[in-house]
């Protein structure tokens, strides 16, 4: 009896920090600005033969439509109303897919915007993704309905209403960010709105949020909306399981508020993980990858069951957000590549994929212009995503999780799932190789000269497929074979000068 209630109160415990992902599958993909349908064909035909357990979707609610710029990606965090009704479709359109996805064990996280409505100068009318009538003057968003009461106008002790200092947390969490209309998530009946627009997500079948803008909402108006929230549908998923929650908190360091502050709700992203990869792969600052002994908490992260992670996300590949110029994307492919490949042999933190959109990037001063284009569109309508003979994505989709050296890291990920980290080798500069127990070993050469040595890589003997330069494919392998010996030991041989200056072998990939 009293084991069993330990186990409960376990159990609840680490509800919300579990994705709930399907058949031991380890990491989710954000699938930015794509349509519900593309999503729906991805996950059938891509993700769940490929072990991704999850995507993340951009915002589903109705927002204002922005015409200057025209039709900017950022338009879907100026919600209006929370009809499930974007650029990305309709609710069909949206159950139709959430239906999908779980049906072959693809989770979907909703990207949930409830911090704010639209911004307070955008125009009064309809609009809006779904024609829905508002005034952001009068404060008035009859679709929802919220009126002047139900934001933070009053609370807001800034002349301007708008944040204006990151070291104070009362601005931060009861003023404007960026003009964006604060909700007074204080009020009950805010709360209960918020609470009743996710358990329509709920319902539907999705399996969690990320909670846009969390570091400018009070940690406990969020755990007094989080509370309110029902168990996952129980279609899919096990009775009582709980929606996973990560929360959107930027703390580098330096500000009042931190990570830590929202850890009772749920994760929280880890935005130092990507700028220190980011610094430490440019070889910046004097980093080297033998530094990386340590990553994770050894770098003052946050604890590990805790950390949603990532090398780049929708805002800081383009200049917005935090982590600035060191950030790795897929405009530095070679390295980028790296970067994902070490998040994803790394136990620390549960990771996202990006897999983003191309757009016009122009720097002028050392800011890119164009930071604000929007997907891939014709006349505002988002395109499908196509997919090429050779698997990769048309129509200006980049499609990263796609690229083979990334999607073999994915699954190299869920097969290595639960062994912790050994075998650690560097040669004091950027060269460095580990292994995850006895299941798979991963090499790394980001030095100007050769790699070669003899390492112990912890697996059994044989020969193994480099999931890295190829694929096992029937008993064959189309990249570098690497030969394991009864003693564990393999040689490896890394050109600096490789197209992928990495090699990774799993249990998996043995021939
Ligand atoms: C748009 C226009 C605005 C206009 C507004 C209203 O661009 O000019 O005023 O509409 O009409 C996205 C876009 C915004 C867009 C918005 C609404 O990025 O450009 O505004 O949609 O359409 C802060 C927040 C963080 C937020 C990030 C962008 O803390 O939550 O800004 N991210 C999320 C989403 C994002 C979205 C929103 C929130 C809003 O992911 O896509 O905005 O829904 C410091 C603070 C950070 C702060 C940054 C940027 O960071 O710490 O908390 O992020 O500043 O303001 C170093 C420091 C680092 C610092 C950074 C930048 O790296 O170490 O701490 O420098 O100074």
């Amino acid at each position: 009896m009293r084991l069993l209630l330990l186990l409960s109160v376990f159990d609840v415990c680490w509800a919300q920090y579990d994705p709930r992902t399907k058949c031991g599958r380890t990491s989710i993909v954000h699938l930015f600005e794509w349509r519900w349908d593309d999503i729906a064909l991805e996950c059938e035909r891509y993700l769940a033969p490929n072990g991704f357990g999850g995507v993340q979707v951009s915002p589903p609610n109705e927002n204002a439509v922005i015409n200057n710029p025209l039709r900017p990606w950022w338009e879907r965090y100026q919600p209006v109303s929370y009809k499930i009704c974007s650029r990305s479709g309709s609710e069909d359109e949206f159950r139709a897919m959430v239906k999908r996805c779980n049906d072959v064990g693809v989770n979907i996280y909703v990207d949930a915007v409830v911090n704010h409505m639209c911004g307070k100068d955008v125009s009064a009318g309809t609009s809006s993704t779904c024609g829905s009538y508002y005034n952001p003057g009068s404060r008035d968003f009859p679709a929802v309905p919220y009126s002047g009461w139900d934001f933070n106008d009053g609370k807001c002790q800034t002349s301007s209403g708008e944040i204006e200092n990151y070291n104070d947390a009362n601005q931060v969490r009861d003023c404007r960010l960026s003009g964006l209309l604060d909700l007074a998530l204080e009020k009950d009946y805010v709360r209960s709105t918020i609470a009743a627009y996710l358990n329509h997500l709920i319902s539907i079948g999705v399996a969690g949020f990320r909670i846009d803008a969390s570091k400018h909402m009070w940690p406990g108006d969020m755990k007094a909306f989080l509370d309110k929230l029902n168990n996952l549908n129980t279609s899919w998923f096990p009775e009582g399981s709980r929606p996973f929650i990560y929360q959107e908190v930027i703390d580098l360091g330096g500000e009042a508020i931190h990570s830590s502050d929202y850890f009772g709700n749920g994760r929280v992203t880890e935005f130092k993980y990507g700028a220190k990869l980011g610094t430490v792969i440019r070889k910046w600052d004097g980093e080297k990858m033998a530094y990386l002994k340590n990553w994770g908490e050894g770098w003052s992260f946050m604890p590990s069951d805790k950390a949603l992670v990532f090398v780049d996300n929708h805002d800081n590949q383009r200049g917005h957000g935090a982590g600035g110029a060191s950030i790795l994307t897929f405009w530095d492919a070679r390295l980028y590549k790296m970067a994902v490949g070490f998040m994803l042999a790394h136990p620390y933190g549960f990771p996202r994929v990006m897999s983003s959109f191309k757009w016009p990037r122009y720097f002028e001063n050392g800011k890119d212009v164009n930071d604000w284009v929007g997907p891939p569109n014709d006349n505002g309508t988002i395109k499908q995503v196509t997919i090429n003979a050779d698997t990769t994505c048309g129509n200006d989709w980049v499609c990263e999780h796609r690229w083979r050296q990334i999607r073999n890291m994915v699954i190299f990920r869920n097969v290595v799932n639960g062994q912790s980290l050994t075998n650690w080798w560097d040669n004091g500069s950027n060269q460095i190789a580990f292994g995850r127990g006895n299941k798979g070993f991963i090499v790394f050469n980001n030095d100007d000269w050769a790699l070669n040595s003899n390492l112990q890589t912890g697996l059994p003997a044989g020969t193994y497929c480099d999931v890295i330069s190829g694929d096992k494919s029937d008993n064959d392998c189309t990249g570098i074979q690497v030969h394991v010996g009864n003693d564990g030991r393999a040689y490896f041989s890394i050109c600096n000068s490789a197209e992928d200056p990495f090699i990774a072998i799993h249990v998996n990939a043995k021939l």
